[in-house]
């Protein structure tokens, strides 16, 4: 039996080369010749897809054979980037392929570029759904992600007049080279109509069309499925109307129904269409149930065993409708009484939240709620009433009038509920889970979030890689807690050379990139200080540039002090409808403008927000930093995982204790750490003292210096008062804190100028964060999930 890994390995460049020319012509249609970049990736794509099939079959045979519990993964999200050069890596084949675009005349790393960026989702919760897919697929658990193929992903980002300006993403555009279509695997979703005698006679219907895309794991060895469905007519076109000559309507049916996954919501700030946001959330998960008790009920047959067999884990509350939905599947569809049926699902359930912030808690109408799901209402208000006739005394409710709330609901309906860091487990026990966890106190369990050493080490930063390979073999890519063996080799004179010679390259070839991209020259000895994450408030970008402004100031007032030299660089997106977020992306800009010109503080500070962040922008970024900004308000960051992708790559971290800052301030050492700011206690109390805001400011003379220049119009001489409410925002209600926060995030800051100008210390210090990272590898988060969640283990 010749299984994948064997494949891989034996697949030299000549069949590579073979393989590339073979669908080069029989695939694309195309000669050599006459070949765009274009061709050559896809054919490349089909080529590295070839071998991952034979591998996938595997897989789904052995799940079969093995009766294994199956994990599915429910995600509105899944933000997956490339997976040209992750199939590569994985499956080790990217020497070859190099080589064989080599031998053909072309340059390897545009071929592999050409690829668009697949971001099917807004940010950390749709790249832990991927880091979570592969880490699956690595560890050899069958399991499948379940989420929507939007046709048009996360809006691409512009800048006009440093204003960011939102454009379509088009990535189905091209054809999307890892996918299979299922035409047999097709689901009715209704919507609408009536509920009666514990059925339901929806008015309209749309079909959920599979498609699977192979997520295969490190070498090769396994591979899962993600499952993403797309929404089709049930009638593809009106043929009466365009006998009547209504060429119009006679598409509208199918318009119609496309709606639904044409696109993915920009966050939850802007002012959404809530029905077709409700829709999605129904027609992705209704269609995935149907999936997974087709497959169960082929598989096992009793419905009364589906916790044994089956795990289903909600990515937050965008899902919970599966609560409902699993109920009425297994009562009103196939006859299982009510309690039991609701008493299986919550055993088949989990549920992970992601955030504290009130206004992220998704909650419906129950007007629209009724119109469109009139069934699941009604099965909603009974899991509501057996709840209350379970815990007389209990104030939690699911409905409240006029609302369904579904942070509640998939708190009531999961048999686990995870916080995604140490922090915020103890915050969801203590704030918006208080009073059900005291009824279930075994229920909130953490799993601190992690990310896939093999895209955010190995294939993004080779040069580390394979300076930790030569020191202690490669087995840390599939065991990343081994990375601790290199610690005796933080004391080597050879090793931190050899650490700090890759982080220089590193540096050269992104200030290479820049300048070439952005037409921006950055001297790759200067510090590269990083902050790369969505726009919000509570992240506080505002912070950091008022600290830049703050620096501009003190350089110009003393431009022959001893200053390290440093770039800061910005970036990330703005919900559309998010307008302060969007206002703070402005005042980078601008502040980027006068400061870059100065002529006095020219070789000392420079600012630069790129425009479009997406995944394969982090892979770039995170390799080239040196510091990474963490600087959220502390109890408001969930976790962060970029936070986790910087420490690994041996950037040293400034931060609050926010999220797993607080973890990885532990596990890389205090003296490894620039921490600053309040606790999350602190914060609370800050915010019952009256003018807090502007007792830090008369309190700090940078910080008031900082906030009249970007009050009197010197970043925006033509439109003085354009940050007037910025200005105003943190003098007084500051929500987040920033002016309290920024005289010691200044100290912080300075202690970071010094620590650079040691260059041995600082390489010291960086090493020990990449050594002592290894167990924010998502490997480790996924077996914690399979030991606390799900009881499911590795068919390999
Ligand atoms: C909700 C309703 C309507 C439209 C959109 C939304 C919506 C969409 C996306 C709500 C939330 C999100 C995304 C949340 C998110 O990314 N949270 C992050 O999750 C990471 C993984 O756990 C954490 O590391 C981050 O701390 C957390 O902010």
């Amino acid at each position: 039996k010749v299984d994948a890994m064997t494949v891989s390995t034996t697949f030299t460049t000549q069949d590579m080369r073979a393989a590339i020319l073979h669908h080069l012509t029989y695939t694309m249609g195309k000669d050599a010749d006459h070949a765009t970049t274009y061709d050559w990736r896809m054919a490349l794509s089909f080529a590295v897809r070839d071998r991952i099939v034979d591998g996938w079959f595997a897989s789904t045979r052995k799940s079969y054979e093995a009766g294994a519990k199956r994990v599915y993964y429910l995600s509105m999200e899944f933000l997956i980037g490339r997976l040209l050069q992750d199939g590569l890596v994985n499956l080790r084949l990217l020497d070859d392929a190099c080589e064989a675009l080599t031998a053909l005349g072309l340059d390897p790393w545009q071929v592999i570029s050409n690829e668009p960026d697949a971001a099917l989702g807004n940010g950390g919760l749709g790249r832990l759904a991927a880091c979570f897919l592969e880490s699956l697929s690595s560890l050899g658990v069958p399991a499948h992600g379940y989420g929507i193929r939007y046709e048009h992903g996360l809006f691409r980002q512009s800048f006009v007049d440093g204003r960011q300006v939102e454009l379509p993403e088009t990535w189905l555009q091209q054809h999307h080279a890892w996918e299979f279509e299922r035409p047999e695997a097709r689901y009715r979703i209704g919507f609408g109509g009536d509920a009666r005698d514990a059925g339901w006679d929806p008015a309209e219907a749309v079909i959920a069309a599979a498609y699977d895309t192979p997520i295969v794991g490190w070498q090769g060895r396994w591979a899962n499925t993600l499952r993403l469905w797309a929404a089709k007519p049930v009638e593809a076109f009106d043929l009466d109307s365009f006998n009547r000559g209504d060429f119009v309507g006679a598409a509208t049916p199918e318009a119609m129904a496309r709606t639904i996954s044409r696109v993915l919501y920009p966050d939850d700030t802007t002012e959404i269409g809530k029905e077709l946001r409700l829709k999605q959330e129904y027609f992705f998960t209704a269609a995935s149930l149907a999936d997974i008790l087709r497959r169960f009920e082929m598989e096992h047959g009793d419905l009364r065993k589906l916790p044994e067999k089956v795990a289903i884990q909600l990515n937050d509350t965008h899902p919970a409708i599966a609560g409902p939905e699993l109920v009425r599947l297994l009562h009103d569809d196939n006859g299982i009484p009510f309690d039991e049926a609701m008493d299986l699902a919550r055993s088949t359930l989990g549920y992970t939240n992601h955030t504290l912030l009130p206004e992220a808690l998704e909650r419906w109408s129950d007007h629209l709620f009724g119109r469109l799901l009139p069934r699941h209402l009604e099965i909603i208000d009974r899991i509501d009433q057996a709840h209350r006739a379970t815990y007389p005394s209990s104030s939690v409710t699911i409905r409240e009038p006029g609302v369904v709330k579904m942070g509640e609901l998939s708190f009531v309906m999961a048999h686990r509920v995870n916080g995604v860091s140490a922090l915020h487990t103890e915050l969801m026990k203590s704030t918006v889970f208080k009073e059900l966890n005291a009824l279930h106190p075994d229920r909130i369990v953490n799993e601190t979030n992690g990310v896939t050493p093999r895209r955010w080490l190995l294939s993004s930063n080779p040069r580390l890689a394979s300076l930790i390979t030569e020191r202690i073999g490669e087995d840390w890519v599939g065991d990343l807690e081994q990375l601790s063996r290199l610690e005796e080799h933080v004391g080597d004179a050879g090793f931190l050379s050899a650490y700090a010679e890759a982080k220089r390259a590193n540096k050269a070839d992104l200030a290479a990139w820049i300048e070439a991209e952005h037409g921006i020259a950055l001297d790759p000895a200067m510090m590269f200080d990083v902050q790369i994450k969505r726009l919000h408030e509570y992240k506080r970008q505002h912070l950091n540039i008022l600290e830049a402004i703050a620096l501009w100031q003190a350089i110009r007032a003393a431009p022959d002090a001893d200053w390290t030299p440093r770039v800061k660089i910005f970036a990330g997106k703005a919900a559309p409808g998010y307008h302060f977020a969007k206002d703070i992306i402005r005042l980078i800009n601008d502040v980027a403008e006068v400061v870059n010109a100065d002529p006095v503080t020219r070789d000392k500070l420079k600012i630069v927000f790129l425009p479009n962040y997406n995944v394969t922008l982090a892979e770039r970024l995170i390799p080239a930093s040196d510091l990474s900004e963490q600087i959220s308000t502390a109890g408001k960051e969930a976790s962060g995982t970029g936070n986790m992708k910087f420490a690994l790559n041996g950037a040293l971290t400034i931060g609050t204790l926010d999220g797993a800052n607080v973890e990885i301030r532990e596990r890389v050492g205090e003296e490894n750490f620039f921490l600053f700011g309040m606790t999350a206690d602190e914060v609370v109390a800050r915010r019952k003292i009256k003018d807090h805001a502007a007792k830090a400011i008369a309190v700090d003379p940078r910080l008031a210096a900082a906030l009249a220049a970007v009050r009197d119009g010197t970043f925006c001489a033509e439109e003085p008062d354009r940050y007037a409410h910025i200005v105003q925002n943190l003098s007084g209600p500051d929500y987040f804190l920033v002016s309290s926060d920024f005289t010691d995030y200044w100290r912080a800051q300075r202690e970071v100028d010094a620590a650079y100008r040691d260059a041995d210390g600082w390489t010291r210090m960086a090493a020990r964060n990449t050594v002592r990272s290894g167990w924010f590898s998502s490997d480790r988060t996924i077996r914690g999930y399979m030991a606390d969640v799900w009881g499911a283990e590795p068919v390999i």
